[in-house]
């Protein structure tokens, strides 16, 4: 037997658990996501994973039926029917079946479900060494256009850069704004340590405000390391003395090249390193226990 899914109220075998060909999801990339992680037992950031997808759903209009406190439980039982400790969960809702056309008023009854399974992390090799990474020619979405805190599925305009990446070599890609600043990775945050202060590009560059970036800024905050959100080049990135990622799958990943300038000593920092362990801390003693 497989892992169990929640669908649509019921916890069902993975290899039974079917979405329609007809479901906006899949038509339009019509819905939205989120990625959560669980450390030893404990959900990490369960409500402001959960309140993020509820911002994101409102802005499209999609009604969730069921309240967030009926998500967050639904979460735990698929957690517990999996006995799994360490996981990823992946939550999504979709506008649900309609026709071919996109009315979403067609769609009666929105699509849920949650995936809990085991996490691929990069290699540990790169939390010792650090990631490669560039610039990738798609620049990241106009905020005016489809603004990225709504997490919808509609991933293409990362998914192209990650494309890019990965046909450069490269682990990852940084992307810029339309006007070319720095704004994020496919699916991560950037921060940059600039004489000791830890700097991380402001949502009007076109960033998701990711929920690792505002752990990793409140523990710098406690750890007295002066940090702060400032529009960034990709100048300001090549003589940085350090960088870093942040994501839920990611959690803080260092960066050692960029478009092959070296950063800083071309090893995980001692910023990086002092945030990675305190977020290690944090991960296993905050979260919603099940
Ligand atoms: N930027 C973007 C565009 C993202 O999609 C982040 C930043 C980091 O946010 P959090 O809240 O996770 O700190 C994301 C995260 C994955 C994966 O498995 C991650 C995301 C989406 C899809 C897959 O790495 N989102």
């Amino acid at each position: 037997m497989g892992l169990k899914v929640y669908l649509n109220g019921k916890l069902v075998d993975s290899s039974q658990a079917q979405v329609s060909i007809y479901d906006h999801g899949l038509l339009y990339g019509d819905g939205v996501f989120e990625g959560i992680r669980s450390y030893d037992g404990l959900i990490f950031q369960l409500a402001e994973h959960v309140d993020r997808l509820y911002e994101s759903a409102h802005t499209i209009m999609l009604k969730i039926p069921l309240s967030q406190k009926e998500m967050a439980r639904a979460v735990v039982d698929t957690l517990r029917a999996n006995r799994l400790k360490n996981a990823y969960i992946r939550l999504v809702v979709t506008r649900g079946v309609g026709d071919l056309g996109l009315d979403p008023r067609k769609c009666d009854k929105p699509t849920v479900f949650i995936i809990t399974d085991k996490i691929v992390l990069y290699p540990e090799r790169i939390y010792k060494e650090g990631l490669a990474i560039v610039t990738v020619p798609t620049p990241r979405n106009l905020p005016e256009a489809l603004n990225p805190q709504i997490k919808s599925l509609n991933y293409l305009n990362n998914i192209l850069a990650k494309i890019e990446a990965i046909n450069a070599g490269a682990e990852e890609a940084l992307m810029l704004s339309a006007h070319g600043y720095v704004a994020e990775c496919t699916g991560e945050n950037l921060f940059i340590v600039r004489h000791g202060t830890l700097l991380t590009p402001p949502a009007h560059a076109g960033i998701l405000k990711g929920i690792t970036r505002g752990c990793v800024i409140q523990l710098a905050v406690k750890a007295k390391i002066p940090a702060r959100e400032e529009m960034l080049t990709r100048h300001d990135l090549y003589n940085a003395q350090e960088c870093f990622l942040t994501g839920t799958a990611a959690e803080i990943a260092p960066v050692v090249q960029i478009d092959g300038r070296r950063i800083g000593a071309g090893s995980p920092g001692p910023v990086t390193l002092k945030l990675m362990g305190d977020f290690k801390k944090l991960t296993k003693t905050a979260g919603v226990k099940y």
